[in-house]
């Protein structure tokens, strides 16, 4: 008999993980135990574990909080996930987890070690677009403090470059071939910004190291999807009615899920293909499609939504007025920007896309993804304005968001209440977007911040037209602004 919570107390509709956890190898590390990753990566591994893998995670977790990991080795790291639908849930007990580190618990060496393992084939990675430290040309940002830190002291490092180049180094020092590292980031192109970023660090240190990365490293990169809000006490509530107890470690999230791969492994993966993931030789379509037309019109649901003081994406989508621009922004803006990939109509995304954001079971605050606006705009609008610049087509609704973003890291919203901004520019970004005239402040924005390419900080009507959206943001709000773009 299980003396697992998790399993004894579950209602009886609940998935289990049926096969035999004892096979489970932890032939993978993930770094970033956060919300996404419990929904997504491991999700998927649970599913091709059920279908008679045994690839299971050794979780590495940086800098969050231990409590999680604490308790998901105490339950043997078994945790729930619950499926959110206005029509119902489906829940499941995940098994794809097997061992963890933390970075409190065990310090550098302990991580670098554990990830060095000559067991461990790949090591996925949900850090965050600035878990990257990347600067704006896309490659190791050599002024970032972590960086400089690491480069300083490479025997105990602390960001995820140096922990990764470290790792590799171990396992080159060691005769054995590097792990495969696989971004799970929403960032362009992401295991080319991966590697950019490890070789570009493995070179400042020692330039045999780095041509070995290169030469047998491989980082495929990956178009991820599935809307994973934080969790809240609400969520809690609802997994503990459905579990019938109490997981720190459980998480929510909406039904749908997507992940497109690179097939390019140095040795080995499960066959996530089994689960739905698609292999593929070419990922970029995939991750444009999604970060320009997801990820772009939730940021400007994100920025616009919270100034017009809505507290989630799925109450912005209930005025009809955000709900059009969200999809005009989509249909008339960023689909003329991209290739399809092959076999998906861009309408039809366009539109099961607007279905997700009204999933009203999903509380996914617009503070949240209204976070690192400044690692994430270029991705999400900013390639297309220059697609529109070049072509000397209309991009009204792009332009109101990057407007929205200026408006909300000034630090007051429209009632005069200070905004909580959470981007690694805060402190710069609100210097620069305060005071003055529009233009002054959009001058300001657009040619100090370092995230707008030329094209756009050096074209004068573009920049005309963003004063014209924040002074109207100032004068009439962000609720007529949007009304007034159908
Ligand atoms: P989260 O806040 O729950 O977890 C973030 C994780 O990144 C934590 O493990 C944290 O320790 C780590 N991290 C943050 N900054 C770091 C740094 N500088 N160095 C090392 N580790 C760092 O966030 P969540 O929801 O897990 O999202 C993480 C990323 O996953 C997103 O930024 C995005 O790129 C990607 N993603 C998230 C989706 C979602 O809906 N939550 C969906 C698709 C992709
Ligand atoms: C969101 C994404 O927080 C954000 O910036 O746009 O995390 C979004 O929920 C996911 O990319 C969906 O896959």
């Amino acid at each position: 008999m299980s003396s697992n919570p998790l399993l004894d107390n579950a209602a009886a509709d609940v998935l289990r993980p049926d096969y035999d956890r004892s096979k489970v190898e932890a032939r993978m590390c993930h770094i970033g135990f956060g919300a996404f990753h419990r929904a997504h990566q491991a999700v998927y591994t649970d599913d091709v574990l059920r279908a008679g893998g045994n690839w299971g995670y050794r979780e590495i977790e940086l800098r969050g909080p231990s409590a999680p990991l604490r308790a998901l080795a105490e339950r043997d790291y078994l945790y729930s996930v619950v499926e959110n639908a206005a029509d119902g849930q489906k829940a499941r007990i995940s098994g794809a987890v097997v061992d963890h580190r933390h970075m409190e618990d065990c310090g550098p060496q302990g991580i670098v070690n554990a990830i060095a393992d000559e067991n461990i084939a790949l090591v996925s990675i949900t850090v965050t677009e600035k878990g990257y430290t990347l600067g704006s040309d896309g490659g190791l940002d050599f002024d970032n403090p972590d960086v400089k830190a690491d480069l300083a002291n490479p025997d105990q490092p602390r960001s995820v470059v140096g922990i990764l180049v470290a790792a590799l180094e171990a396992r080159r020092k060691a005769g054995l071939p590097p792990f495969t590292v696989l971004s799970c980031d929403n960032l362009p192109s992401n295991g080319h910004l991966a590697r950019r970023a490890v070789i570009d660090f493995a070179r400042a240190r020692d330039k045999a190291l780095a041509d070995w990365i290169e030469e047998n490293g491989r980082f495929p990169s990956t178009m991820v999807d599935r809307i994973v809000p934080a969790m809240t006490e609400e969520s809690y509530r609802l997994l503990a009615e459905r579990i019938d107890t109490e997981d720190p470690a459980g998480i929510v999230c909406e039904p749908f899920r997507q992940w497109v791969i690179e097939d390019d492994f140095v040795a080995g993966r499960p066959d996530w293909d089994r689960a739905g993931a698609t292999f593929t030789n070419d990922v970029v379509p995939y991750e444009n499609m999604k970060l320009r037309m997801l990820n772009g019109s939730h940021s400007f649901l994100a920025y616009l939504g919270y100034l017009g003081g809505y507290e989630t994406i799925a109450e912005t989508m209930e005025d009809e007025a955000y709900r059009k621009a969200a999809r005009d922004l989509m249909g008339k803006e960023q689909i003329p920007t991209l290739e399809a990939p092959e076999g998906i109509d861009l309408d039809d995304y366009a539109d099961a896309l607007i279905a997700r954001f009204q999933n009203p079971a999903i509380r996914h605050r617009t503070w949240q993804i209204a976070m690192d606006g400044s690692q994430k705009l270029p991705q999400r609008a900013l390639q297309s304005i220059a697609h529109h610049l070049k072509n000397g087509t209309p991009c009204p609704r792009l332009t109101l968001l990057v407007a929205g973003w200026i408006r909300y890291v000034s630090g007051t919203d429209e009632n005069g209440e200070a905004i909580d901004v959470r981007d690694p520019l805060a402190d710069k970004l609100k210097t620069l977007a305060n005071g003055g005239t529009a233009a002054e402040r959009v001058e300001r924005v657009v040619t100090g911040s370092g995230i707008f390419p030329a094209a756009l900080a050096q074209d004068a009507a573009f920049k005309a037209s963003l004063s014209e959206n924040l002074q109207g943001l100032v004068e009439k709000g962000a609720r007529r602004m949007v009304a007034e773009l159908s």
